[in-house]
């Protein structure tokens, strides 16, 4: 099988999630011999291995070196760290090693993409542009981090263009991925549990950039400066809520190139930081030929994506807004911005990621009448707000609620937007966010666990 500039006949596919068992289902369609590996059980895998081709070759439990055995490809899911010491051996023996989601890209290279990374509203603008697209008549299909994985994509087939979500762990590793359209919405501290330093985080990133030619084009947040200071070959066209740019808000209005695209009024999304993501929607899929018209129509009716700052309970005027997505400062930061004084009861905590949690003091004295600490790192965040609000270490999510509901009076709004990961004590953060739907909803208070 030959893809864009690799030749394989046996590939390793590390890891069993979403990514993995697509990828090694696209590998067995271009007829190649697939060997799986995983660190967990066959027991832990249950129904992944029921879904691979048949009589895959499986290594589980760990990951030994015998697995290595005549293979001339390793792809990696996005969950396994780029420095496993079966990837270095691999590495070492002169082994092609890609990401899933290159792997998948060197099937469609003919076809546009518009990558998007950034700390933070990659979903949201990769959701957007691709309906952007499709209400302009294109054929285009949303994917990569948000899921669907990449390799899903290819296998389903039946698009010309795509725009994919691209994590920090899909992104370094890239060897030759070149979109044609990158957006880079913005860089602020995440993930520092697997990258070892912001630098090594920032540089993650930026390697979707570095196979761009000057054919291509980097969307960029002007706002940002570590954003905007971006290397790459590319032409760059830049977006701002602040100042004039290729997209930016002037006054109310959203401009395009100069055209009014839309009063920031008709965007159905709250915050500051949705009116940037518009313009990057926009000014992306103007890339690929997008009408302006059809792109007013689809921001109009779009109303964001579930745990994402969403309202999902009001009574007795205090507004319960799920924002589990808020797993970052940054996104935490998004969420606080805009609200009156005194008026917001914010749950913060969980996995910190190895977070620098003291940006959030500010923004916490500016709106907060309340924070409730939740997780593992409940008692850090605490540390860092002491005189910026009353905090109460709840330690879980139960309590916080009950506590909220008793505290929290009209006008006022109960936010979770945790800043944190939510592994410590949920599934992932969809669980987290639907539990606090739940509890919002429950008019009585519950019993503590
Ligand atoms: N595994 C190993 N060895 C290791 C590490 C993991 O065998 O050293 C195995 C695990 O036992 C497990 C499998 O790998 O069976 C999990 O692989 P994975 O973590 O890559 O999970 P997938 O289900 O393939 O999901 C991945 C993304 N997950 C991560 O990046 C952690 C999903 O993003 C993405 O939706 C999916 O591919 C489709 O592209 C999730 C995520 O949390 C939502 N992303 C992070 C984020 O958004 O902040 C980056
Ligand atoms: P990502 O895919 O990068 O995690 P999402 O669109 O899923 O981004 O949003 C994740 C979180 O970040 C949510 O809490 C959301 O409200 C917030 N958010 C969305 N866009 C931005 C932005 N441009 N800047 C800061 N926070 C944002």
């Amino acid at each position: 099988m030959t893809m864009q500039q690799i030749e394989y006949s046996r590939v390793l596919v590390i890891g069993l999630g979403s990514s993995g068992v697509a990828a090694a289902k696209l590998a067995a369609c271009d007829g190649a011999e697939v060997v799986v590996t995983d660190h967990r059980s066959s027991t832990e895998l249950g129904e992944a291995l029921a879904t691979l081709p048949a009589n895959t070759p499986a290594f589980l439990g760990a990951h030994p070196e015998s697995c290595l055995a005549d293979i001339d490809l390793v792809v990696l899911s996005p969950g396994v760290a780029a420095d496993l010491p079966l990837v270095e051996t691999a590495r070492g023996r002169g082994i092609d090693i890609l990401s899933e989601l290159e792997f998948a890209w060197r099937h469609r290279a003919d076809a546009p993409l518009i990558a998007v990374t950034g700390s933070n509203g990659k979903s949201t603008v990769t959701t957007l542009t691709a309906a952007i697209l499709q209400a302009s008549g294109r054929n285009t299909v949303a994917g990569g981090n948000l899921g669907p994985p990449a390799s899903q994509l290819v296998l389903e087939g039946g698009w010309d263009s795509w725009v994919l979500e691209i994590s920090s762990f899909q992104s370094e590793t890239f060897v030759a991925l070149r979109p044609q359209v990158g957006v880079f919405l913005n860089l602020s501290q995440d993930h520092l549990e697997r990258h070892p330093d912001m630098a090594a985080y920032a540089k993650a990133k930026s390697c979707l950039f570095a196979s761009q030619t000057t054919d291509d084009t980097i969307i960029v947040n002007a706002d940002d400066p570590l954003v905007a200071a971006t290397v790459t070959a590319a032409r760059m066209r830049s977006f701002s809520v602040k100042n004039e740019a290729d997209a930016f808000l002037d006054g109310d209005t959203l401009r395009l190139y100069g055209e009014d695209l839309m009063n920031r009024s008709e965007i159905g999304l709250a915050g500051q930081h949705n009116v940037a993501n518009v313009l990057a929607a926009a000014l992306a899929a103007s890339e690929l030929g997008a009408d302006t018209q059809a792109g007013r129509t689809a921001v109009t009716a779009f109303s964001g994506l579930p745990h994402r700052h969403r309202v999902v309970h009001e009574s007795g005027g205090v507004r319960w807004i799920d924002d589990s997505k808020a797993t970052n400062v940054g996104a935490a930061l998004a969420a606080l911005s805009g609200y009156p004084e005194n008026s917001v009861h914010i749950i913060l905590g969980g996995l910190g990621k190895g977070q620098d949690f003291t940006p959030l003091a500010a923004a916490v004295a500016a709106a907060a009448a309340r924070v409730y600490l939740i997780g593992a790192d409940g008692p850090e965040i605490g540390r860092v707000l002491v005189g910026a609000a009353p905090c109460e270490d709840a330690k879980t999510l139960e309590r916080a609620v009950e506590s909220a509901r008793k505290r929290a009076t009209t006008g006022q709004y109960v936010i979770l937007a945790p800043a944190c990961a939510s592994f410590d004590q949920f599934l992932n953060y969809p669980a987290r966010g639907d539990r606090f739907s739940a509890l919002a909803r429950a008019e009585e208070p519950r019993s503590c666990p």
